[in-house]
């Protein structure tokens, strides 16, 4: 079958790293006879140096012709004070929202392959973790009115009855598909966003009698996080409160550079790793191409029906790490380091 597949690079590790995937793809492709066509289009700091917008309209044409979009990461120090002018990261956001993908799949998988290395958590985790984290992305204070004077700043929190029920309702039915049991993190003693939150998935749940809600606190989800992460199962939260609990989660899993993600709306399908484009060590082939190579995985899982392709990248991933190949951020003291591409090829040779 033939995909049409935009690539969006972005800056800093996010070239190497959606290089590797694509050297993935096009054996997956090769292997189960399907063809992979990329078009490849500007996000970020790469846009802004290019056209001096961080998302072009021409972007946005390119994504809207092709079947999903693969994303690597975008930002940098280069494009933090430019006055007057998008951050890299508005692209990402102002993509996201255009192409209504609201609902951000963010999997924490412990692979029993670095349980014993991995150089945070894999010892005390014992059993392993698999948890989903499920970001609602294109509302809250990313997205409300900003203001800016030299001495004072405003950020807005803004939730529609709207946005918190479709975001529910993919929580719900992820859990349904897991163990149902689905914990929704807010704020509710402090914020009113996170009341109309709470009182939605409230509402919603009678219709899901097999689900389990709980609700916790984001200050608590995060000291849980770290205490007994086995206690969850699908986690539903706003945007803001999934992008840092999806962080803290991947340190649990051993690494931010092995957690993949799938960003869907109603149509369309954006794949990108959670992680940033850091820059620190960008260009010096240390980044980890796993959170990239799984969010391909994903793509074709969610956008392109092809579930045994997905899980044989899945399983081509495990088999390096038992391999023992391991990039810098999740090697021991005394192992083996591989490159981002030796990473890719040893990936590539266990499809
Ligand atoms: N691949 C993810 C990425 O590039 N992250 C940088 C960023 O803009 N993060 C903010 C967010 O994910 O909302």
């Amino acid at each position: 079958m033939d995909f049409k597949i935009a690539v969006i690079k972005g800056d800093g590790i996010g070239h190497e790293i959606i290089d590797e995937t694509i050297k993935i793809l096009n054996k997956i492709g090769k292997k189960y006879g399907h063809n992979f066509k990329y078009t490849e289009a500007l996000a970020g700091g790469a846009a802004i140096d290019k056209t001096g917008t961080a998302l072009p309209e021409e972007t946005l044409n390119i994504c809207r012709g092709t079947d999903a979009l693969l994303f690597g990461a975008v930002g940098g120090p280069k494009w933090d004070n430019l006055p007057g002018r998008d951050r890299p990261e508005q692209g990402l956001l102002k993509l996201r929202k255009e192409l209504g993908l609201y609902a951000n799949l963010r999997p924490a998988v412990m692979f029993d392959e670095l349980r014993r290395s991995c150089p945070l958590r894999g010892d005390i985790v014992e059993g392993g973790l698999d948890i989903l984290i499920i970001r609602e992305l294109t509302g809250g204070i990313y997205f409300g009115k900003k203001y800016t004077e030299s001495d004072k700043a405003e950020d807005t929190m803004e939730y529609s009855r709207h946005e918190i029920e479709r975001i529910a309702h993919i929580g719900f039915q992820t859990a349904q598909k897991r163990k149902g049991i689905l914990t929704s993190v807010d704020k509710a003693n402090v914020l009113e966003t996170s009341r109309l939150w709470r009182k939605t998935f409230e509402e919603i749940s009678p219709g899901y009698p097999d689900v389990t809600l709980n609700h916790m606190y984001v200050d608590n989800a995060a000291m849980q996080l770290v205490y007994n992460p086995k206690q969850f199962d699908v986690i539903a939260t706003e945007n803001m409160f999934g992008d840092i609990l999806s962080d803290e989660a991947a340190m649990i899993t051993g690494s931010i550079g092995l957690l993949p993600s799938a960003a869907l709306g109603n149509n369309y399908g954006m794949y990108e790793p959670i992680h940033g484009s850091a820059p620190d060590i960008a260009g010096q082939g240390k980044a980890n191409p796993i959170a990239a190579i799984l969010s391909s995985a994903m793509m074709l899982k969610y956008s392109f029906n092809l579930p045994e392709e997905a899980e044989n990248i899945e399983n081509a991933v495990k088999k390096a790490l038992a391999k023992g190949c391991r990039t810098s951020d999740i090697a021991m003291k005394n192992e083996k380091v591989s490159t981002t591409e030796e990473m890719g090829d040893i990936i590539a040779l266990s499809l």
